[in-house]
């Protein structure tokens, strides 16, 4: 019977494609490098739901931070920025969400220790339906980009 010698191989294999059963994908991510002694600093990545159902994400945490949020960006009509709090971030079908420099982004509170150039994050994202998914992000000076708006 040499179908059975291919079923357990099957089994870890779809084990492992869990967060593409799940139809995220996440691209572009990293970390910004904070300054010593900097008691925050902030992620971005874009995540796309490439499933036919929407996805929300509903919890972020990180072994190597107190505490994950995600974070969008206000401008009131003084021009003044403030940071907000979401509690979920919902993704249609086909949607892309981009967290980047000015906008959205993860807001990485309490790091456990120090955090530089050519170290890595790693954080796990739950959605509503129980799944987990885990995005490791490269740690980065950030570039010159300007404001982006
Ligand atoms: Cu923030």
């Amino acid at each position: 019977m040499p179908a059975l010698r291919y079923l357990v191989p099957a089994l870890l294999l779809s084990l492992f494609a869990l967060p593409t059963l799940a139809g995220v994908e996440v691209d572009n991510a990293w970390v910004r490098a904070a300054p010593p002694g900097a008691g925050v600093t902030a992620g971005y990545m874009d995540i796309s739901n490439n499933g036919e159902t929407d996805i929300t994400l509903t919890e972020i945490h990180s072994p190597q931070f107190t505490r994950v949020e995600f974070h969008r960006t206000r401008h009131d009509e003084h021009g003044t920025a403030s940071m907000i709090r979401m509690h979920t971030v919902t993704l249609a079908p086909g949607e892309t969400q981009t967290f980047s420099p000015g906008g959205q982004h993860l807001m990485l509170i309490g790091p456990q220790q120090e955090l530089g150039e050519g170290d890595s994050v790693e954080v796990i994202i739950t959605t509503e339906a129980g799944e987990e998914i885990s995005v490791t992000l490269p740690v980065r000076r950030a570039h010159h980009q300007g404001h982006s708006h």
